[in-house]
């Protein structure tokens, strides 16, 4: 009787026990799913958007107050370089490709203004992706040249998200440079760095194939078929390379916000010779640690944050990497400091990652384009040789024509190249192999044979022949004709 009453309190006990148990569990699940309520966030005040022009951002929120924030954003149509040489008519958001970045908090009730300039020749409108609401944006924002549209929204959810214009045709508005990136601090801002910057990958179609000298026009075919002549970091080729590059110092935290703005390829984003010590998987609030690449979508975005710890030039390539070295999708992080041998020793030679550009390392073939520019004097043909040599032939014989030691002869100052100009116009158009003397040092390797015109082949040689110390000639598209005709 004893031994069953304290069986039976023992089993109300448990009961109870559960009951607590199951309930504490309910509250605190339910608890953590419940989500901060954003819409409900006062907001005090008002102030003018800080916008930036890549690789550039603004100033951090830091813990200041939801507020009534004005943007004011011009879309301008205009022609820029996409590489030396060739040009793009751009439509930019605040006049560069990503266009302007816009810096908010959660709580934020954003007052959009809308600008197109009178001076260009289409109507366009906004869609971002930080927005809830019909077209996140785009339904309420469609502006003709010349006029201003206002808008509001609430920025609900912290991230990092894509802008883009959603003008018909839309992969067309896109495709020529109408996207950039909108940030939503969370709550108190993001966690201070010591350097942040702006980068957004894009795909290119243009008439003429990668480098094709004069103003290219879009090429839709191109377009739909998904095949780009040019991807490249902040809109044109080389924009984050050499004196464009990012810069950073040992020791400091670096912060990349990283979008896409396709239109169609998806980016393998990765920095040669760094670790991403976080990502913001695809700009939202997931947090992944020591990541080598990410995926960041076509409209989508990710933060990733490394600390610099050794000296030296770090690559940021979309690792889909025939992108990088022949389509533009290539920029630098310069670090500078002292060196760790504890991190990393080695020799640092230059030159290694380069751009090498479209035209090379393909079978000789012939390229006639319809409408290529042609020299019309020996300066011409030299500015025009400039342009070819640091596209095709830089990547092997560097910039400054000295070639690199055991690998690549020199075209500076080269008796190879003064002895026989002809031969030389027959290494450019057929490549050359096996063993070969220059200036007393023996090379044997090999020097694919170069897609380039018969004018194009004829404006390099004559580049290389007035630099460096050369003989000077200038060869003509005939010399490259009659030589052609020879072999
Ligand atoms: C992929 C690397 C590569 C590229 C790109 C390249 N070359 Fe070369 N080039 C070589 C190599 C390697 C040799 C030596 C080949 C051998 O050992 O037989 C060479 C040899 C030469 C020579 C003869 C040797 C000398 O130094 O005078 C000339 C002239 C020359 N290249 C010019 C050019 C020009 C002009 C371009 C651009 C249109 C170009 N090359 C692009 C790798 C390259
Ligand atoms: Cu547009």
């Amino acid at each position: 009787m004893k031994m069953l009453q304290m069986k039976k309190a023992m089993s109300n006990w448990l009961k109870a026990g559960m009951l607590v148990m199951v309930t504490f569990f309910f509250v605190s699940c339910g608890s953590q799913d419940k989500k901060v309520d954003t819409s409900q966030i006062k907001v005090t005040g008002s102030i003018q958007a800080e916008l930036t022009s890549p690789p550039h951002v603004p100033a951090p929120v830091g813990n200041r107050e939801a507020k009534r924030v004005k943007v004011e954003l011009e879309i301008i149509e205009e022609e820029g370089t996409m590489v030396d040489g060739s040009k793009y008519l751009y439509w930019t958001f605040g006049g560069t490709v990503p266009g302007s970045f816009i810096r908010t908090r959660v709580g934020d009730k954003v007052e959009f203004h809308l600008q197109n300039h009178p001076d260009n020749k289409l109507p366009h409108n906004i869609d971002l992706h930080a927005v809830t609401g019909p077209g996140g944006g785009a339904e309420s924002s469609f502006v003709a040249p010349g006029k201003e549209i206002v808008f509001s929204f609430k920025t609900l959810n912290p991230g990092l998200y894509v802008y883009h214009c959603a003008t018909a045709p839309v992969g067309m508005h896109i495709a020529n440079g109408m996207y950039g990136l909108i940030l939503v601090e969370p709550e108190g801002g993001l966690e201070p760095v010591d350097r942040e910057y702006y980068v957004m990958q894009g795909d290119f179609y243009t008439e003429g194939s990668y480098g094709e000298r004069g103003l290219q026009a879009f090429d839709m075919g191109k377009a739909i078929a998904e095949d780009p002549d040019y991807v490249v970091f902040n809109g044109s080729v080389g924009a984050l390379n050499n004196e464009n590059a990012l810069q950073a110092k040992v020791g400091e935290t670096v912060r990349l916000y990283m979008g896409n703005g396709g239109p169609n390829l998806v980016s393998s984003f990765h920095v040669i010779g760094e670790i991403f010590d976080k990502v913001y998987v695809e700009g939202g609030t997931l947090v992944n640690e020591n990541i080598q690449t990410t995926m960041i979508p076509a409209g989508g975005a990710a933060i990733v944050e490394f600390m610099v710890d050794v000296p030296g030039t770090l690559i940021l390539v979309d690792h889909s990497i025939f992108r990088a070295f022949n389509k533009g999708a290539l920029g630098m992080l310069t670090v500078t400091g002292d060196e760790n041998e504890k991190i990393y020793t080695g020799t640092q030679q230059e030159g290694i990652y380069l751009p090498e550009g479209g035209a090379i390392q393909r079978m000789p073939g012939s390229k006639e384009p319809a409408q290529e520019e042609l020299a019309q004097n020996l300066d011409e043909r030299l500015e025009f040789g400039k342009d070819i040599y640091t596209r095709t032939c830089a990547a092997c014989h560097q910039q400054n024509g000295e070639g690199l030691p055991n690998a690549f002869p020199p075209v500076a100052n080269s008796d190879y190249l003064n002895e026989d100009i002809d031969r030389a116009i027959d290494v450019v158009l057929n490549g050359l192999q096996g063993e070969v003397t220059v200036n007393g040092e023996v090379y044997n390797s090999v020097m694919p044979g170069q897609n380039l015109t018969d004018e194009e082949v004829a404006n390099v040689l004559t580049y290389i022949t007035h630099q460096w110390d050369n003989t000077p000639v200038e060869v003509t598209p005939e010399m490259v004709k009659a030589q052609k005709e020879k072999s």
